[in-house]
């Protein structure tokens, strides 16, 4: 439960050694405890805003020298009086000054405290809080840059202005239902009209880049796949540019599964080597690495069918491409090897020579395209996370059912109510709607001290 009354604190920084460490403390005795602590100029006579050098100090001892950054509240992160301790980063050090701050009053932040109580204090909403977390846990240009579009309000600008038409048509709609009886509309069914369906795009859009949101958040997983001596890690080693996976001319050389990362244009992959598929073979070790291909292949968000150029017969490849596509996989058909065999397998396959390093920045352009090719506009706003996904699901249900009920000529009281439903779940996205159960299991993911 969270309790406006309390000062929390917590180390906002992560675990070991590093030159700085920070101490937050916030709330409306963050002053008082810091002033406590902190031997140097009274923070609480300074003006907001400003930093002061001094010593962390326990009794006689002094446990550091630090820089205390003040803020006083409206104007701080938290909305309250915010106290940032810099100390040298120390874990024993930093622990001892946290302890000092509880020991004077000031109460263990719960994850995400600090970030909750910015939203409790309208300092930002929802998903601008949300934003913050996806930030920090950024680790590609493409997650941080969604980040930062809605940390910096982007989507709730893209629902605000929706949401306050939607409202002034549901007062109207409910007005006339006051005046029954005189069968009077003071709702204009036709911009009612153009307003759902305005709505309806703008819902439809963002409740489709959901698929890019997810991947731009989770990285996108590529399985290597292939008969034993393709070439599969040579490609892998190719793409890395580095000597990550053994290779050989025995044939069954990868045994289980290497994965490693890759950034292409600020999207993540997650490149995973396994071991070469063939029928029979006698080794047990074998098999299961083969099994354990099989698996990897079902589960990745694209295959990249890797084949030897000389071995490889057309006929061969149409059947496993037969097979791509019962599965339902999204696939890249490619020929390695090209540097000692030059068949023609069409032109859907791409030709590279993973040991020459031929083309291998082909195959990266085709990597990336498979995920963009969606039409999805990159430099707009790109849903990333999945409670936004499932109340956007949400609120296009209840916008199709106005317009099912515009088309039906369905009376006013009725129209209200799925217009109501539809704001509710529009405010639940950015925050106007919610309950304080929802919010301490959204910001209880958060890291604490943020
Ligand atoms: N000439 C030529 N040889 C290649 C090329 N790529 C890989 N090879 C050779 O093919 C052999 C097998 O390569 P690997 O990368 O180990 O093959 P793999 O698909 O990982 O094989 P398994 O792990 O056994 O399934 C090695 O001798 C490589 O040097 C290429 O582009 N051209
Ligand atoms: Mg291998």
């Amino acid at each position: 439960m969270y309790d406006i009354n309390e000062t929390i604190a917590a180390i906002a920084t992560p675990a070991g050694e590093g030159a700085i460490g920070v101490i937050r403390l916030s709330g409306s005795k963050a002053i008082e405890i810091a002033d406590k602590i902190f031997a140097g100029k009274k923070l609480a006579s300074q003006p907001s805003h400003t930093i002061h050098f001094g010593k962390i100090v326990d009794g006689d001892e002094v446990v550091d020298e630090v820089v205390a950054s003040l803020y006083k509240g409206p104007k701080s992160y938290t909305g309250e009086d915010v106290v940032e301790i810099s100390c040298h980063g120390s874990q024993y050090v930093l622990e001892r000054v946290l302890n000092l701050c509880l020991s004077n009053g000031a109460h263990t932040a719960k994850a995400g405290e600090f970030t909750q109580r910015a939203f409790l204090n309208n300092k930002m909403d929802l998903t601008q809080a949300e934003a913050v977390a996806d930030l920090i846990a950024s680790h590609s240009g493409a997650a941080h840059k969604a980040a930062i579009h809605n940390l910096r309000g982007g989507f709730s600008n893209d629902l605000f202005d929706l949401r306050e038409q939607l409202i002034q048509f549901s007062a109207l709609l409910e007005l006339e239902l006051d005046f029954s009886e005189e069968d009077v509309e003071f709702a204009d069914r036709t911009r009612f009209y153009e307003l759902i369906a305005l709505l309806t795009d703008t819902t439809k859009k963002l409740v489709s880049s959901f698929s890019l949101g997810n991947v731009i958040k989770k990285g996108v997983s590529v399985a290597i796949i292939g008969k034993p001596n393709a070439g599969k890690s040579t490609l892998l080693n190719a793409l890395l540019n580095e000597e990550r996976a053994i290779v050989s001319d025995i044939a069954g050389t990868t045994r289980d599964s290497i994965e490693e990362v890759l950034n292409i244009k600020g999207i993540l992959f997650r490149l995973i080597d396994t071991a070469g598929i063939r029928e029979h073979t006698s080794d047990i070790v074998e098999t299961m690495g083969v099994q354990r291909s099989r698996d990897i292949m079902q589960k990745a968000d694209i295959v990249v069918y890797l084949f030897d150029a000389k071995e490889e017969t057309p006929e061969l490849l149409e059947e496993q491409r037969k097979i791509f596509e019962q599965e339902g996989l999204k696939y890249i058909l490619v020929a390695n090897k090209t540097d000692i065999a030059d068949n023609d397998f069409g032109n859907d396959v791409l030709y590279i020579s993973a040991k020459q390093k031929q083309h291998i920045d082909l195959l990266c352009d085709m990597l990336y395209s498979k995920v963009i090719d969606g039409n999805v506009n990159t430099e707009g706003t790109i849903v990333t996370n999945a409670r936004h996904h499932a109340s956007l699901q949400e609120v296009l249900k209840s916008l199709e059912d106005i317009k099912g009920g515009l088309d039906n000529n369905i009376s006013g009281d009725l129209i209200s109510l799925d217009v109501r439903r539809c704001l509710h779940y529009l405010g639940e996205i950015t925050g106007q709607v919610t309950t304080e159960d929802k919010l301490d299991y959204i910001f209880s993911k958060f890291c604490i001290g943020k």
